[in-house]
């Protein structure tokens, strides 16, 4: 069956029984490409039927159908013309792993970062309107992504404005891990209203109600009715914010979902659909351990278990440590914005559950309720991804660091990140984050300097950033020195050699890169250079006074960062060069282009630009 599909147009042509068969065909499509290639796969198996169902009633490119966070658009890449490309998926040049304008025109909106379909949906509607067209636009949010801050102030624009368009709630109760929060609950209470089901409510009185339907469409609805479990319950939370609420339907089986999308069509203002599906469905280990398989590395099908063995990676060393510091300072808390698993803090929070904060996908209200709790006191320590931090900056700089608040950033997966792409590359952190006064900005050069900067960042009484990498430390370069972590003191790694008159080059690193300064100084001296390598630590306040001197040593010098080489290391030292007339020596930089680099791995990616 799925050979036969080049396009939604061939999904619409099938029958009920064929439908059936194309999904199990799917899954199982899916499932190779991911257990090659590695990606989201439990959000996936989950709109297996759903993203079958939204082809069979709605007609893309026309209709918009914008898919939150995105990471569950291979299926409707699969239908959409892309089904040989899926197994370049995630690869240096091959298919994107979330919705991309620039790949297909059936990808209406880029997505990739949670809680922004309902508002870009808005907007589309609006346009549609201005500009005097009929399509359909359709926002598809799970549950996690509604715990989001913009959500629900698209939710509160879409229903006050009385605007024809569906969001579609893709309810199967999990964020990454289980979801949380009264919204949380809210939703649990609709999921068992099964008693509307057999209910008395006649649904030809209530859709009479709906306005925009009219008599042709109750005749519809009749013939639908049989086979929609619900349809319509009243006095209720969406529909008290200007929803009509369609639902929960079962996202497993598709004719009744394309019955209730129909339905969804023919009414003239915000319809919300409420879909209850399964993570990981099809797929027993995934639906065992769906927070496992929401992103997963290559892995064997046949038992579950990953390709490559995990090795010790920043997080988890994070993690660790600070279970450690935790033990012996009370007032340490642990904040997370829906990312327990990949930010290391699952040990944390069997450890210290009173002190353990899961917040759902509301980076922002991370910031501030940090900020609140630092205030009152307590040490708050917030591992966020760094592309996600993004979100949060005002409040980093409004709620913390104006009023200079001990609050410990932790920016876990700084620099490239490599298959996820544009939306996750954490190249930017530096950039912005050095434009904030009060700010004092540190990442290590391995897992021991990680350890060491957040005991110091505990006890700093500041704001402050601790920048770390995806991954492990390097392989190649193991130090040996770690001198104590002092506030804005660089640490000098490797000295020039005495009494040497060959070219004098100064390696200045920070982060991940110092690892990579060591082996080229190898490299360098190799071709009879004297070099010194400077591990900076403290992107702010910057050792000025080592930096100078090492300048003025120099006749050459290098600066290597996991970073945009706007506004970061490279910008520092260049700043300095300048107030300080130096410009005899010459520099080389090594940073990322001021453009979004695409997805590839982490290795391809560092030899493509930096
Ligand atoms: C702003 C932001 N924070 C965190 C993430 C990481 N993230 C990706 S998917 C996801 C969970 C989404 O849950 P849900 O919307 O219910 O979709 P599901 O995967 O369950 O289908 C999270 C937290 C993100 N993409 N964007």
């Amino acid at each position: 069956m799925l050979e036969k599909i080049n396009s939604p147009e061939d999904v619409k042509k099938l029958n009920e029984q064929e439908k059936k068969q194309l999904a199990e065909e799917i899954r199982k499509y899916i499932l190779e490409i991911v257990s090659e290639n590695g990606g989201h796969l439990a959000s996936n198996l989950g709109v297996v039927e759903l993203t079958i169902a939204l082809h069979s009633v709605f007609d893309v490119p026309e209709d918009k159908i914008i898919w939150d966070v995105g990471h569950q658009t291979y299926v409707h890449k699969i239908l959409t013309g892309r089904r040989e490309e899926l197994k370049t998926l995630r690869k240096l040049n091959g298919i994107a792993g979330f919705p991309k304008t620039k790949e297909s025109e059936t990808d209406c909106f880029n997505t990739g970062h949670s809680s922004t379909s309902i508002s870009a949906a808005l907007g589309m509607a609006r346009a549609r309107n201005l500009k005097g067209e009929d399509h359909s636009v359709i926002a598809v949010i799970g549950d996690g992504a509604l715990t989001g801050g913009m959500a629900l102030e698209g939710l509160n624009d879409v229903g006050f404005s009385k605007c024809k368009m569906t969001v579609i709630l893709n309810d199967n109760e999990m964020s990454i891990s289980p979801n949380i929060g009264g919204l949380n609950k809210f939703l649990s209470k609709l999921r068992t209203k099964k008693l509307y089901t057999k209910s008395n409510i006649s649904a030809k009185k209530i859709i009479w109600q709906i306005p925009g339907i009219g008599k042709p469409t109750v005749r519809i609805i009749q013939r639908v009715k049989r086979s929609i479990k619900q349809l319509i319950i009243p006095k209720m939370f969406f529909e008290d914010i200007g929803f009509t609420y369609l639902g929960p339907v079962d996202g497993h089986n598709i004719t009744e979902l394309e019955n209730i999308l129909r339905l969804s069509k023919q009414v003239d203002t915000p319809v919300l659909v409420h879909v209850l599906t399964k993570k990981g469905k099809g797929y027993e280990i995934a639906e065992k351990s769906p927070d496992k398989f929401h992103a997963t590395g290559p892995f064997n099908i046949e038992t579950g278990e990953a390709k490559k063995a995990k090795s010790p990676d920043y997080s988890k060393i994070f993690g660790n440590k600070l279970v450690s510091l935790a033990e012996k300072n009370d007032k340490i808390v642990a904040i997370t914005a829906s990312m327990k698993d990949g930010t290391g803090l699952a040990e944390f929070q069997k450890r210290f559950p009173d002190r353990f904060f899961d917040i759902g996908i509301a980076e922002q209200h991370a910031v501030t309720l940090a900020a609140g709790m630092a205030k009152e006191g307590l040490i708050p320590v917030v591992p966020i991804y760094s592309s996600f931090y993004q979100r949060a900056y005002d409040q980093v700089i409004h709620d913390v660091a104006i009023q200079n608040l001990p609050v410990v950033l932790c920016v876990d997966r700084a620099g490239l990140v490599g298959a996820d792409g544009e939306t996750h590359q954490g190249l930017l952190d530096m950039a912005f984050f050095r434009l904030v006064p009060n700010l004092t900005i540190m990442a290590p050069k391995d897992f021991k300097e990680l350890e060491d900067m957040l005991e110091f960042a505990t006890t700093l009484k500041k704001p402050v950033v601790i920048r770390y990498p995806r991954g492990g430390e390097s392989k190649d370069v193991k130090f040996e020195s770690h001198n104590k972590i002092e506030l804005g003191k660089a640490e000098v790694l490797k000295e020039f050699v005495k009494d040497n008159e060959n070219e004098k080059i100064t390696i200045f690193a920070i982060g991940k890169a110092v690892a990579s300064g060591m082996l080229m100084a190898k490299e360098l001296e190799e071709k009879s250079k004297n070099v010194q390598v400077i591990n900076i630590r403290f992107l702010k306040p910057i050792d000025r006074n080592l930096i100078i001197t090492a300048i003025k040593e120099s006749t050459k010098i290098i600066t290597l960062e996991d970073g945009t080489i706007i506004n970061g290391l490279a910008t520092a030292v260049k700043e300095i060069i300048a107030e300080e007339n130096l410009s005899n020596v010459e520099i080389e930089t090594h940073a990322y282009p001021d453009k979004f680099i695409e997805h590839g791995s982490v290795e391809e990616l560092e030899k493509k630009y930096w």
